[in-house]
C-alpha cells in the first residue's frame, strides 16, 4: 500500500472559547485491541494555546461565576441526559480506545451519568448558613464562592467518570475550566466533552487542550499557576507527578486536588467466606487488567487459611478468559491500555525476580507460542498480559510499589494485628478490604487501617459517585472528589457581616455580655 492509498485518518481539535483549534504537531490514538485501528489524530498544544485558553475561561468566568447556582445545575442536569442517550455509544468507544471490558465502560458512562444527577440538584442547594450574631441587628452569613480558572490534568483509565468528578462540582460551584485530558484516551473524551457542550455551557466555560504530560501541554497548564492564570488545580495520577504540582501549587498559595497512586490490601482473614473472599480478590486483581488505582496490590491472608486460599486463587486464576472486549464480551479484562503500560509492567516483573518473590504464575506477555488457556482470538493484535501472582513479603519491592497491571502478591499474615501492620507498611493509603465475619477484626480493621476508603467483606475498588473518593500518605492531599464533601475543592467560603443597627457596633468590645448571677453550691442544699 503506497502512501497515497492509505485510509485518512481524522483529525481532531482542541476546544477553546467554543473554537477548534488546530496545531502544528498531532499525535494518534489507537485502539488498545488492535493496534492497526487508528482512532484519530489530536493536536498538542503549545504554551501559548495552553495560555489562550486559561485567558478564554478567565473571561468566561467573568458571566459564569454570577449564573445562579440552579441554572447551573439545569445545565448539569441536560449533560446527564445527554450522556444517558449516548451512554452505548460512548461505552463502545471507550472499550475500543482503552480497552476495558464493556461492562466497565459502561459502568464508567454511569459513574458520571450518578455525577450529574447528584449535582444537579446541588445547584439548588449550594447551602450557606445563616449564623446567630452577638450583637442585636446584625447578620452574619456564609456563601459558597467559585474559586476561578480550574486547570485539569487526567488519566486514561477512566477516561470518563474520573474527569466527570472534577468537572461537574467544577461547574455547578460557578468555575471555568482548562482540561488536559489523558492522551491515551483522547477521542472518548473529545466525544465526552462535545456531550459536555451539549448540555448548554457558554462558550469559554470548559475548554479541552490536547497533548502530552511532562514536557508538553500538561507541563505547560501545570506552569500556568506561575503565571497566575488559575485558581485551582485538579490531577489524578500518579504520586511523582503529583508532589510536582503540589509544589508548584504551594509556592502559589492554591490548594490542588491530588488523587494520586495506590497499593491498596486486599485481607482475608481465617473465618473468612472464601468463595466469597476468592471472587473479590480475583476483581480486584485483575478487572481492568489491574489498571485501576483502586486495584488491589497486596492480598494479606491469614495464617490458617493461606494454602486453601492460594489454592482456590490459583485455580480461578487459571480460567480467567482474556482478550478483545468488544469481539469477547464475557473476557474479565482486555489489552493494556497501550504499548507503554506493558513495558512498564513487564520492569515490574523483572522487579519480582530481583526482590525473590516466587512466581506462582504468569509473568509473561501473551503471544501466540505462549498463552493462557483461557485467551481469546489473537494475542498479536494488542499488548495482553498474563494474570500473575507472586509469592512476596513486606518490604519488598513489588510489595511496595503500584503498578498498574495483571499482578497480585500473596502475602501470609498472623491476625488481625500483623495484618493491620503489613498492611499500613506501605507508603500509600487509597483503598482497602478486609473479608471477615468477626465483627471484631472488621471494627478494628475499619479504626486500624491508614486509607481513605475501606470495604468490609467487598473488594478494594467500586466507589459511588456520592461517597468521597481519595486517600492518605503517597495516594494524596487530603482532598476528596465527589458526594457532598468535593464542593470543599472548588469553592472558598465567604463570610458576610451586614450591619443594620445604623451605628458603629464593635464586636467582643460593643457586646452585651451578661454577668453569671451568685454562685450556686451544690453542697448547700
Ligand atoms: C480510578 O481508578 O482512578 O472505585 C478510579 C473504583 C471506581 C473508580 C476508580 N469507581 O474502582
Amino acid at each position: 500500500m503506497t502512501l497515497s492509498t492509505l485510509p485518512t485518518v481524522k483529525r481532531f481539535s482542541h476546544l477553546i472559547g467554543g473554537k477548534a483549534v488546530s496545531s502544528a504537531e498531532y499525535f494518534r490514538s489507537h485502539n488498545s485491541s488492535k493496534l492497526s485501528d487508528v482512532l484519530g489524530e489530536f493536536p498538542i498544544a503549545t504554551l501559548e494555546q495552553v495560555r489562550e485558553a486559561c485567558l478564554t475561561a478567565r473571561e468566561a468566568f467573568k458571566t459564569w461565576g454570577k449564573t445562579p447556582a440552579p441554572i447551573r445545575g439545569e445545565i448539569i442536569g441536560q449533560i446527564g441526559t445527554a450522556l444517558t442517550r449516548e451512554k452505548e455509544n460512548l461505552s463502545q468507544l471507550l472499550s475500543r480506545e482503552m480497552g476495558k471490558t464493556l461492562k466497565e465502560a459502561r459502568g464508567d458512562v454511569q459513574e458520571a451519568i450518578d455525577t450529574c444527577h447528584f449535582f444537579q440538584s446541588e445547584g439548588r442547594r449550594l447551602y450557606g448558613q445563616t449564623v446567630p450574631s452577638e450583637m442585636a441587628n446584625k447578620e452574619l452569613k456564609t456563601y459558597r464562592r467559585p474559586l476561578g480558572v480550574v486547570g485539569m490534568v487526567t488519566a486514561g483509565n477512566f477516561p470518563v467518570a474520573v474527569p466527570s468528578w472534577k468537572i461537574i462540582p467544577a461547574l455547578v460551584t460557578g468555575n471555568t475550566i482548562v482540561w488536559k485530558p489523558s492522551e491515551d484516551a483522547p477521542l472518548t473524551s473529545y466525544a465526552f466533552a462535545k456531550l459536555l457542550e451539549e448540555g448548554g455551557l457558554p462558550s469559554g466555560v470548559l475548554n479541552v487542550v490536547f497533548g502530552m504530560g511532562g514536557g508538553s501541554t500538561g507541563e505547560h497548564l501545570v506552569n500556568m499557576m506561575d503565571e497566575s492564570l488559575l485558581g485551582k488545580f485538579a490531577f489524578t495520577g500518579s504520586t511523582a507527578v503529583g508532589r510536582q504540582i503540589g509544589a508548584i501549587a504551594g509556592r502559589n498559595l492554591l490548594h490542588p486536588t491530588l488523587e494520586l497512586g495506590g497499593k491498596n490490601p486486599l485481607v482475608v482473614m481465617r473465618d473468612a467466606d472464601l468463595e466469597n473472599a476468592v471472587s473479590g480478590a480475583l476483581w480486584a486483581s485483575f478487572g481492568t487488567a489491574g489498571q485501576r488505582c483502586t486495584s488491589a496490590g497486596n492480598i494479606l491472608l491469614d495464617a490458617p487459611i493461606y494454602d486453601q486460599f492460594k489454592a482456590m486463587f490459583l485455580e480461578r486464576v487459571k480460567n480467567i478468559r482474556i482478550g478483545n472486549p468488544l469481539e469477547f464480551e464475557d473476557v474479565l479484562y482486555g489489552p493494556f491500555i497501550n504499548e507503554r503500560f506493558l513495558k512498564t509492567w513487564l520492569e515490574h516483573v523483572e522487579w519480582g525476580h530481583a526482590d525473590g518473590a516466587t512466581l506462582l504464575y504468569g509473568g509473561a506477555q501473551v503471544t501466540a507460542e505462549h498463552k493462557p488457556s483461557g485467551f481469546q482470538g489473537d494475542p498479536a493484535a494488542g499488548p495482553y498480559g498474563w494474570p500473575t501472582v507472586w509469592e512476596a513479603q513486606k518490604g519488598m519491592k513489588i510489595f511496595q510499589t503500584e503498578v498498574f497491571g495483571p499482578t497480585i502478591n500473596l502475602v501470609k499474615v498472623d491476625g488481625i494485628q500483623d495484618a493491620l501492620e503489613v498492611s499500613n507498611s506501605v507508603e500509600y493509603g487509597l483503598s482497602s478490604a478486609i473479608y471477615t465475619n468477626n465483627r471484631e477484626w472488621a471494627y478494628a480493621f475499619q479504626e486500624g487501617i491508614q486509607a481513605g476508603m475501606t470495604s468490609i467483606n467487598n473488594s478494594t475498588t467500586g466507589a459511588e459517585a456520592h461517597m468521597p473518593f481519595g486517600g492518605v500518605k503517597g495516594s494524596g492531599n487530603g482532598t476528596r472528589e465527589s458526594g457532598i464533601w468535593v464542593l470543599d475543592g472548588y469553592t472558598y467560603w465567604h463570610g458576610v457581616n451586614d450591619d443594620v443597627s445604623g451605628k458603629l457596633q464593635l464586636a467582643q468590645m460593643d457586646t452585651q455580655y451578661l454577668e453569671p448571677r451568685g454562685e450556686f453550691k451544690v453542697s448547700d442544699l
